[in-house]
């Protein structure tokens, strides 16, 4: 009863802290590799980053964000509705800028930015700075999921225009690596 009570305790305590619990350490849910000059981390592990290593990626260096820390950045919110999705989502994260900015990527760099199901698109330094890229860990309000389209949506806002398929074929989700080459 005394063991019950207190996870109960433990429990609500959680949900009046909110979603977080700033005592418990997160994990990252996005990987900026290569050519970062703030790094955060150390080389590919292929043990600890067996996800990683047995998509035959490597790195000497990397700048790793779990969603708090892109949720701490500035938000944007884009609102998207493109044939054949049930409707409006309102998607909402940091600007891409903002993530490699405060990773140290290089204005001039072109990216690669992955996806869990090995879904990539490269991005150049024209096409990045043609759009306002976000980092969406959001939508419609509720945090993308793995399994989902999260952990990371990256994917731009359209003023109300109708996009085209190769434009939305550049839309990544479930991403959860940006390469920097
Ligand atoms: N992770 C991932 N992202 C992806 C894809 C994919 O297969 N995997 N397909 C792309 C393509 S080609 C298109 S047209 C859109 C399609 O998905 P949606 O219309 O359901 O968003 O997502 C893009 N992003
Ligand atoms: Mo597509």
């Amino acid at each position: 009863m005394q063991r019950l009570l207190s996870i109960a305790t433990a429990v609500v305590a959680l949900l009046i802290a909110g979603a977080s619990n700033a005592a418990e350490p997160e994990p990252p849910i996005l990987t900026i590799a290569g050519e970062v000059s703030h790094p955060n981390r150390g080389a590919l592990d292929p043990f600890h980053d067996a996800f990683l290593s047995h998509k035959d990626k490597t790195f000497a260096k990397a700048f790793v964000f779990t969603r708090s820390v892109l949720a701490a950045l500035p938000q944007t919110k884009i609102s998207t509705n493109v044939k054949g999705w049930p409707g409006k989502v309102e998607l909402e994260g940091p600007r891409l800028l903002d993530a490699l900015t405060a990773a140290g990527v290089a204005t001039d760099a072109t990216i690669v930015a992955t996806a869990l199901d090995s879904y990539n698109v490269e991005l150049t330094p024209e096409e990045r700075a043609a759009h306002d890229w976000i980092l969406a860990i959001n939508a419609n309000g509720a945090p993308l999921s793995i399994g989902g389209r999260g952990p990371v949506w990256l994917i731009h806002g359209t003023d109300g225009k109708a996009v085209s398929q190769e434009e939305e074929a550049t839309w990544v989700w479930a991403l959860y690596l940006i390469e920097v080459k």
